[in-house]
């Protein structure tokens, strides 16, 4: 292993073993990598908010997808039951969807019909792999698993 995937996945056990106790630690994950990053899929349910909290104390955030390369990629980390949070809201202003590191969405991949911002409290982002892998906006209170998403450092 080489690099701070190896780094984490030999040392985020352990760190997390001192914070949060073995059981967390025994269900965790691994960290797949892809490209310049490495990303995680929780296994318990949050809502929007609390999950990307979780990517934030695992030194990540909820996964920015930018390219259809990375989609597929995320498509990959999902069985086919498994509806998923990303980084993406409309919440600062209603329609304008952007992901978490500020940037707006621009290539996207949203399922037919959709976002609808259903009942006007819609303003999360799912990739909805019970729908192909398709986006969703959905309410932000629901919970349900995440991905998170870190960067590598640039070596330079
Ligand atoms: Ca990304
Ligand atoms: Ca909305
Ligand atoms: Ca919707």
């Amino acid at each position: 292993f080489a690099g701070i995937c190896g780094f984490c996945v030999i040392f985020c056990p352990l760190l997390s073993l001192c914070r949060h106790g073995l059981s967390e630690v025994l269900e965790q994950k691994y960290w797949n990598k892809f490209n310049i990053s490495c990303y995680y899929v929780s296994n318990v349910r949050k809502n929007w908010t609390m999950s990307r909290l979780d990517c934030i104390a695992r030194g990540a955030d909820l996964v920015i997808i930018d390219s259809r390369e990375e989609q597929v990629f995320v498509q990959s980390l999902l069985n086919s039951s498994q509806d998923a949070w990303i980084g993406m809201t409309d919440s600062v202003e209603e329609g304008t969807w952007m992901w978490v590191d500020g940037s707006p969405v621009t290539i996207t991949f949203w399922r037919p019909g959709q976002p609808n911002s259903y009942q006007g409290d819609q303003d999360c982002g799912e990739v909805l792999q019970t729908e192909g892998g398709h986006w969703n906006d959905y309410s932000c209170s629901t919970e349900q698993i995440w991905i998170c998403e870190k960067k590598h450092k640039p070596q330079n």
